[in-house]
């Protein structure tokens, strides 16, 4: 077991402290039972703003309820795997395959999910992609002012949001996020001015996420998921692109960028690879304990249903590796990005999703966007699964909005 902290205090080593020689020596040579280590250990505790249960969240000075939200995740995965819809109050589809657009308004707002169950996905996903070039609207098209509405509407309902972000080559800003070139990450880090010029983007993230704010007035935590998918090389952060250790120190760069430097304190840092071989694997590009809060992976479903049992069998694999991660590490994990493109198995969410989820202590599953009539990944009215999807609603270990408690409450 690798906790990062151990209140009883025989273990007190918080990671992302530096000692010096002296100080560690002075902890190593303290008695254990002796008075004056206790009150060490409560100083500690004090001063690094502690809970005193298990606590490995990232940021120790994220803001209460973003500490509340991480708390109540971790409780409510007893109750079963909260369902999530990428761009869900945004866009989606009609019954003729049409496209509608989001007004997420106050009351009223429209989602596919709630058309067909009466309820929202517990779970939203956005994306930052082209923030970074200072457009108004992300790379699929939603207005950012129109993605802070739907992130505040959320939060309202008391669903979670997750802020994924495909953002074009910070090198050559006209290139897409798709740019396969090579050594990126290594160039950004390598070079004072790269750096300068990447952490300005940074800071325009930091405003972003420091503009969520609900209507008390404190800043909406979300679940940010930057650079994903970095097991394939279909992105310039991708494993072809870059080594290991280049893309850790990049994703420190960035979260210490944020975090720190920014004081962006409404976080919760989530890592998805794509589908990974094994434990190894999971691992090769992992940035450290001290820089994830969830440990997730993407996986979709192709070639159905030739493909299904090997689907099933691949993604059962996969939740498993990540469980015990999960276990070992005390972190979350969650099925980050999944999907059958165009739903085209009538039953697919009771008969392959619903036994890769269920038992498993995953936060969510989270499927991706209703883009076009070609690309869509979670059904609406008259869709072929519509009502298969009405059935796994109703199962007892999914989760949509009206089964979250206030997970922002401390
Ligand atoms: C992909 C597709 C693209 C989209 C991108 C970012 O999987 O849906 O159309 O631009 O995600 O959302």
């Amino acid at each position: 077991m690798t906790h990062n902290y151990s209140y009883g205090c025989t273990e007190f080593r918080p990671i992302a402290l530096h000692w010096s020689e002296e100080e560690e020596l002075r902890h190593i040579k303290m008695d254990h039972r002796s008075p004056l280590r206790i009150i060490h250990c409560l100083w500690l505790i004090y001063c690094l703003n502690l809970p005193l249960s298990g606590f490995s969240q990232v940021d120790k000075k994220a803001t209460a309820e973003t500490k509340a939200l991480y708390g109540n995740l971790m409780k409510i995965r007893s109750r079963g795997v909260m369902f999530g819809h990428q761009d869900a109050l945004a866009y989606g589809l009609n019954a003729d395959l049409s496209r509608w657009i989001g007004q997420p308004v106050k009351t009223d707002i429209r989602s596919d999910i709630r058309t067909l169950t009466g309820q929202h996905p517990a779970v939203v996903g956005h994306d930052l992609g082209h923030l970074e070039l200072g457009k108004p609207e992300n790379l699929d098209a939603v207005p950012f002012d129109q993605m802070r509405e739907s992130i505040i509407a959320v939060y309202r309902y008391g669903g979670i949001n997750t802020i994924s972000w495909h953002p074009n080559n910070p090198l050559d800003l006209t290139k897409t996020t798709w740019d396969r070139v090579d050594s990126t990450i290594r160039r950004i880090t390598a070079d004072r001015k790269n750096l300068r010029n990447y952490k300005k983007i940074l800071d325009k993230l930091a405003v972003f996420f420091k503009s969520l704010k609900g209507p008390g007035g404190a800043l909406i935590p979300v679940i940010f998921r930057p650079y994903h998918e970095h097991t394939g090389s279909w992105f310039w952060w991708g494993a072809g692109h870059c080594t290991p250790s280049e893309y850790k120190a990049f994703w420190q760069v960035t979260v210490k960028h944020l975090t720190r430097k920014r004081k962006v304190h409404n976080l919760l840092i989530a890592y998805s690879t794509d589908n990974f071989i094994n434990e190894a694997h999971y691992l090769e590009r992992y940035p450290g304990d001290e820089y994830v809060d969830l440990l997730g992976f993407d996986t979709y479903h192709r070639n159905a249903p030739q493909s299904d049992s090997a689907f099933t069998a691949n993604a059962k694999r996969m939740v498993a590796t990540l469980k015990k991660l999960g276990e070992e590490k005390n972190k979350l994990y969650a099925i980050t990005e999944t999907g059958l493109e165009t739903v085209k198995e009538h039953d697919w969410w009771t008969r392959i999703v619903y036994p890769i989820i269920s038992d498993t202590g995953l936060s969510y599953v989270l499927v991706w966007r209703n883009g076009r009539a070609d690309h869509y990944y979670a059904p609406f009215e008259g869709q072929q699964s519509a009502e298969d999807f009405k059935s796994f609603f109703k199962l007892p270990q999914t989760l949509f909005e009206k089964d979250l408690l206030n997970l922002y409450k401390p």
